[in-house]
């Protein structure tokens, strides 16, 4: 029966009521179980959906507030994570403030896509280096997503790599891109990456880079072939070589590469409403 535009509009408003509610759930049970208040050093990644896990954050140290004269410092992924610490009446820190010998004890982010091994695909929002410095600090990297982020392997929903480069590189790296098994790796238009405290020349570029597919090291431990035919690669390898190539300064594949473990306790918290 044809669907009128009333019933179509009142179809995308429950979808997106039914999304955000994951979120936010998502956001809460990744908080409950990863954070407490008398942690020091609490990193804030970027999106939509950390906004609901600072909500969390703030709403855990009401509930429990830390002892007397502790600071809770919130170290944030780029301008837009700073804004929603600010907002959110929390204290932050930038990442090159923090002591030399500090760690933080969790780091909270995003992601676009999350495989069944955990491993995630980032950088959507195009603060991917500032998020991997972050995550990389931290003893504990909690991906918070809700139901559309997981896939059995990436590039399901979510189809490209970004990667963060240097302007003067770009051309040479999406050349390296193609040979890598890449099918039209694209610069993104109009973005600049949002590394470092304000956009000055020293911003990056994002490239986009589909793959054919990512497989998980399971399927590779299987003897499929992950070293690259025909663009398809086992994610860590791939990781790896992209992080190679000159003027690539990170990329968008959070796994076994830099040592996160994500802890997607998000998901759990994020399975789709019935
Ligand atoms: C950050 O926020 C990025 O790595 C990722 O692209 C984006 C996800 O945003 P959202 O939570 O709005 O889907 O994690």
């Amino acid at each position: 029966m044809a669907t009128t535009a009333a019933e179509a509009k009142a179809k995308a408003a429950t979808s997106t009521a039914l999304v955000e509610a994951a979120k936010k759930k998502a956001a809460f049970a990744a908080v409950a179980e990863h954070f407490t208040s008398t942690m020091r050093f609490v990193g804030i990644g970027s999106g939509s959906t950390i906004v609901y896990g600072v909500e969390a954050i703030k709403a855990h140290l009401a509930a429990h507030p830390p002892p007397q004269g502790h600071i809770n410092w919130f170290v944030p992924t780029g301008w837009n994570s700073r804004k929603v610490i600010e907002a959110a009446g929390l204290t932050p820190i930038a990442f090159d403030s923090l002591p030399a010998d500090a760690q933080l004890e969790v780091a909270f982010d995003g992601a676009d896509e999350v495989d069944d091994e955990l491993n995630c695909i980032k950088g959507g929002g195009a603060c991917l280096f500032q998020e991997k410095l972050v995550a990389c600090r931290s003893k504990k990297f909690v991906c918070i997503a809700d139901y559309r982020k997981n896939q059995q392997r990436l590039l399901t929903n979510w189809p490209t790599i970004p990667i963060e480069v240097a302007p003067i590189a770009y051309a040479s790296v999406i050349r390296e891109l193609v040979a890598l098994g890449s099918v039209k790796p694209i610069l993104r238009e109009h973005t600049l990456s949002k590394t470092g405290p304000v956009q000055t020349d020293q911003s990056f570029y994002i490239i986009d880079a589909p793959f054919k597919q990512l497989l998980t090291a399971g399927d590779v431990k299987q003897g499929k072939d992950g070293s690259g035919k025909d663009g398809v690669w086992e994610v860590e390898t791939l990781a790896r070589r992209i992080k190679a190539i000159n003027g690539v300064l990170e990329v968008g594949l959070f796994c076994g590469l830099n040592g996160i473990q994500a802890q997607a306790a998000g998901l759990l918290g994020g399975q789709k409403p019935v």
